[in-house]
């Protein structure tokens, strides 16, 4: 059964203009008209990406590349190094698989990240684009941490028509999660989606609850959570990737969104952020309303960037 896809190019170069400002047309401005780069436009062309936020690796990586591929061709007109630049951007997603395939049912999907990242306005939209692809859909609020925290998720359940799991808050996580995993699976539900708390990278015992609610579900389901996504806000930049590293360090991340990519001009960091975790970006948020998660697609995602 294939998972959705959601997909608006204009959307995507809308929300990803002051990105492209930074970076494709800042790389444009330092290159176009030179006969010939030497060393001194290379250096303009790594200050652009380091302060683009694709970080200081891969930027010496695509600098490294540059300079041997110039050496190597006698044409070194400015359009061979923003292909350069735009290449190996795009190779850095060389591993995101199009994996958009529900082979479970119920497909479990457990969404973790620190707070404020968009766990739950993310769960929403997801839970909107399955129901739309006719699969059943059924939300768990185990984020009980904090006493709204339900509430936003059923307002989100019931803007997505799908079912919802919750519980006064206080309670534990874990049990909530069980109840969805069990509930989907009495019910002949596809897709379960779990909320959890924003819980903070640097508390043991946050990331301890998190082990312990996926413990959990593969106590009801072997191989579940079949996905467990992590949530990382585009416009935080360095922030959202030692997110990731503190993340994946603790606990098996199969996939990652990356938020509120429209209006910031830190979209560079979605490379960083790739380059380094080897874990694919699955979905990216464009915007807070219920249809603006779109399914990551890196050519798309590079083409919005260069124009
Ligand atoms: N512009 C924009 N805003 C977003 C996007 N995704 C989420 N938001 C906003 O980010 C804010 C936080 O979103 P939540 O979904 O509550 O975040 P959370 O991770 O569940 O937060 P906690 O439950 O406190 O941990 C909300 O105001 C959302 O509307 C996006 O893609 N673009
Ligand atoms: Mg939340």
């Amino acid at each position: 059964m294939k998972l959705f896809k959601n997909f608006n190019f204009d959307k995507l170069k809308d929300g990803l203009s002051k990105t492209r400002n930074k970076l494709a047309n800042s790389l444009s401005e330092v290159i176009s008209g030179k006969a010939v780069i030497d060393e001194d436009i290379l250096e303009k062309v790594e200050e652009i990406l380091i302060t683009s936020d694709i970080g200081f690796e891969l930027t010496e990586k695509i600098i490294d590349k540059s300079r041997i591929k110039l050496k190597e061709e006698k044409d070194r007109s400015n359009i061979n190094v923003l292909r350069i630049v735009r290449e190996e951007l795009l190779s850095v997603f060389a591993n995101n698989s199009d994996n958009h395939e529900i082979k479970y049912k119920p497909y479990v999907i457990l969404v973790v990240g620190v707070n404020g990242v968009g766990k739950t306005t993310t769960i929403g939209k997801l839970a909107n684009n399955f129901s739309k692809n006719n699969l059943e859909v059924i939300v768990g609020a185990a984020d009980t941490f904090r006493a709204a925290a339900s509430e936003q998720l059923n307002i989100w359940a019931e803007r997505a028509k799908v079912k919802i799991i919750q519980r006064q808050s206080g309670a534990d996580p874990s049990s909530v999660a069980f109840e969805t995993v069990n509930t989907a699976i009495k019910g002949n539900y596809d897709v379960a989606i779990i909320d959890t708390a924003g819980r903070l990278h640097n508390k043991a015992n946050l990331m301890d609850e998190l082990n312990k609610i996926s413990r959990v579900i593969s106590k009801v389901i072997p191989d579940a959570p079949h996905e467990t996504l992590l949530v990382l806000d585009g416009n935080t930049g360095q922030n959202a990737v030692s997110q990731a590293q503190e993340f994946s360090k603790v606990t098996s991340i199969s996939g990652l969104v990356i938020t509120k990519l429209d209006g910031t001009a830190k979209g560079g960091v979605v490379f960083q952020i790739c380059d380094k975790q080897k874990v694919p970006v699955k979905y990216i948020g464009v915007g807070e309303s219920i249809d603006d998660l779109q399914s990551f697609d890196p050519e798309s995602f590079v083409a919005a960037i260069f124009g």
